[in-house]
């Protein structure tokens, strides 16, 4: 199926706030009620519809365990947008975010346009929760970031928390935010090919990659 952009996401955050379910839910439409720790990297895909243009998404799910960092942060800097997941009924996986963020900006190395999604996971636990909506909100605020509440549960905004970042790096494209020419000479690769449909002319696809 063609496409207009191609974006590379990641996801990151502590382990076990629902980094692997919210994909999972996104791609998938399944819940693993189990905690299946990441080793590493996971890969998905799934293509969303920005205005009209279709838009395909590969999203990178990293492991939080501390052990894997050294792997994971390799994943920062070509990233166009990033998920950071935080689960709103354990105080310290919010307590981390600031330092998930600095991390992300370390590794990001001059990509400052990321777009940056912090997300309130499990607000299916109601009864449980530990973080209020409005510190989730305050803390985005203050950083720069888009922020939602999330279950991979009960897929609560997960169709919404991908396609939302994605408006946001389209938004940045079309001001000129993320200049298309000067990524060109930092994208992984551009792909442009031609399809002959008809006498009708060309699609260009690109794929979206900031510096590497
Ligand atoms: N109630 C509820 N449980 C969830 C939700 N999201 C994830 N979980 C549960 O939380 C646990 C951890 O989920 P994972 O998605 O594996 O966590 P992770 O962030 O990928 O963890 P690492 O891979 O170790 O970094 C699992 O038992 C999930 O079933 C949610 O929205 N609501
Ligand atoms: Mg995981």
């Amino acid at each position: 199926m063609s496409f207009a952009y191609k974006f590379r996401y990641i996801v990151v955050g502590d382990t076990g706030v629902g980094k692997s379910c919210l994909l999972l839910q996104f791609t998938d439409k399944r819940f693993q009620p189990v905690h299946d720790l990441t080793i590493g990297v996971e890969f998905g895909q799934r293509m969303v519809t920005i205005g009209k243009k279709k838009i395909k998404l590969q999203i990178w799910d990293t492991a939080g365990q501390e052990a894997f960092r050294s792997i994971t942060k390799s994943y920062y800097r070509s990233a166009a947008a990033a998920l950071l997941v935080y689960d709103i009924t354990r105080r310290e996986t919010f307590n981390h975010v600031a330092s998930w963020l600095e991390e992300m900006r370390e590794q990001a190395d001059g990509n400052n346009n990321i777009t940056i999604m912090l997300v309130g996971n499990k607000s299916d636990l109601a009864q449980r929760r530990a973080v209020s909506t409005e510190e989730g909100e305050q803390f985005a605020k203050e950083n720069g970031l888009a922020f939602m509440e999330t279950s991979a549960r009960t897929r609560h905004n997960v169709e919404e928390a991908f396609p939302q970042s994605s408006s946001m790096v389209c938004q940045k494209i079309q001001e000129g935010a993320i200049d298309l020419s000067k990524v060109s000479a930092v994208l992984h690769y551009v792909v442009l090919y031609f399809l002959l449909a008809g006498a009708y002319g060309v699609h260009l696809t690109i794929v979206v990659s900031l510096a590497e």
